[in-house]
């Protein structure tokens, strides 16, 4: 914790002197890469593959963030953390794991990091944003499958990401078709899959089928861990998870603010860091940006200087790192000040009432609360269409874009009747249908500028 705290401490100058000075900066910078390519080999890593995802990251990151003009000066912190991504978290992770904590890889916003924290482990998500190893994907899962699930596979295959090789369990979850059927292919590549069986009706019964569930999950991650989950942990484990999701909830409400005080390539960038990092540290630095950004709304200042276009982004979750639509958005004159996604509101928007005083109230809180994610995978599913129309509202947004991977049939379904819900309200709503791939970027920035041009 405390080489992180220092981070957290850096003041501006100290960012760009490194006030060790540049040589012994240097000299830390190469053993610390030594220690980290000996710690990906521990993995069973293929480092020349992972090298080159590194190298690939290292410049898409350049180029789409740290370009960016007048971001502000709390995002150094997910500059670093990006930077470490794959080095000092999992070195914080594996030593974590050598002091006896386990670590739990999750797939979907529907895996209770409450039940983990309290049996003792550390949730992270499973990076599923860039094509990888494609050749060696479609070998084993259809060719029309949607990019993520593709991405999840590649990153096993291609073996280069070190949180699915340092993961003591991986969740997956029946929630859309393409997920429940590669996770019983994806069963015969990793030793530690366990299946999360999820319901798509919010009916009584399907609130028993998922308080089930988080049961049997609760008694797996104990297994796993050896700690039994009690009240008092549990309360621990849904207060952090709480403070977590006050601090994004936080962040979303800043940015209604007119001009917006951050990009939204950067508030999607905490979002993401927020399935990675630790959670009381991502809470805290999420704050001193949320403080930083009320300084700047009270002053008036945007991110983007006069009147800029306003946009909500809506459907598909964006895992670490896909960045191609936000930033087609945000290079064609618009500001994106919302996503209605996983990584986004749908995946935080409530809290996990504290209040109870036994197991059994705080589980059915739990079951409570992600029993209202309105996940596109739930027939029907009104409550996603009127929260979209809300949040338009709310973020004074002036238009809608929908996300749909291609090949999502959850999400490229609801996106008709999404369209319909917009348009009856005079909503302008652009319908994108893409994949993780650069070839249809010209085709879609030309959409896209058309529909913000539509906005002005
Ligand atoms: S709660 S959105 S994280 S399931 S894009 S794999 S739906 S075919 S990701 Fe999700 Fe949980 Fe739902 Fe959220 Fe399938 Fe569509 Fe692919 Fe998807």
């Amino acid at each position: 914790m405390r080489k992180w705290q220092g981070v957290l401490d850096r003041t501006d100058e100290e960012w760009v002197n490194h006030s060790e000075g540049e040589d012994t900066f240097r000299e830390r910078r190469r053993t610390m890469a030594e220690d980290y390519r000996k710690m990906w080999e521990s993995l069973g890593l293929d480092l020349a593959a992972h090298d080159a995802l590194l190298d690939v990251l290292g410049k898409g990151y350049q180029g789409i963030f740290l370009s960016q003009k007048n971001r502000p000066e709390g995002m150094g912190y997910f500059d670093f953390v990006m930077g470490e991504v794959h080095g000092l978290r999992i070195r914080e992770l594996l030593d974590e794991k050598a002091a006896g904590r386990k670590v739990v890889g999750s797939y979907c916003v529907f895996v209770p990091e409450e039940i983990v924290l309290a049996a003792n482990a550390t949730l992270v998500g499973l990076c599923s944003g860039a094509d990888f190893a494609m050749d060696d994907v479609e070998k084993l899962i259809p060719r029309n499958t949607c990019s993520l699930i593709k991405s999840s596979f590649g990153f096993k295959l291609g073996k280069v990401c070190p949180y699915l090789e340092c993961s003591d369990m991986i969740v997956g979850e029946n929630t859309c078709d393409g997920k429940k059927k590669a996770y019983e292919t994806l069963d015969g590549l990793v030793p530690n899959l366990y299946v999360m069986d999820l319901p798509q009706v919010k009916s009584a019964e399907g609130k028993e089928l998922l308080k089930a569930e988080y049961y049997r999950f609760k008694d797996a991650v104990e297994a796993l861990t050896g700690k039994s989950v009690d009240a008092g942990g549990l309360k621990e484990g849904i207060k952090t998870v709480n403070a977590k999701r006050r601090a994004l909830h936080r962040l979303s409400i800043l940015r209604k603010a007119d001009p917006a005080p951050i990009s939204g390539l950067d508030a999607l960038l905490a979002n993401q860091v927020s399935f990675y990092d630790n959670p009381a540290r991502f809470t805290e630095s999420l704050n001193k940006i949320c403080d930083e950004l009320k300084t700047r709304i009270s002053n008036k200042e945007g991110v983007v200087p006069g009147k800029t276009p306003r946009i909500l982004v809506s459907g598909c979750p964006m895992a670490v790192p896909n960045w191609k639509l936000p930033w087609i958005v945000e290079t064609s004159g618009a500001v994106i000040v919302g996503e209605e996604s996983c990584v986004g509101e749908r995946g935080s928007r409530n809290l996990t009432d504290e209040s109870g005083a036994s197991l059994e109230e705080l589980m059915d809180a739990i079951v409570d609360r992600y029993f209202k994610v309105d996940c596109a995978i739930f027939t029907p599913n009104p409550d996603r269409l009127s929260h979209i129309v809300e949040m338009k509202e709310t973020y004074k947004a002036d238009g809608v874009v929908h996300y749909g991977l291609q090949f999502c049939q959850p999400y490229l379904m609801e996106s008709m009747p999404v369209e319909k819900a917009l348009e009856d309200k005079n909503i302008p709503t652009l319908r994108i249908e893409t994949d993780y791939s650069m070839e249809d970027v010209g085709q879609l920035k030309t959409r896209v500028e058309a529909f913000v041009e539509l906005l002005k």
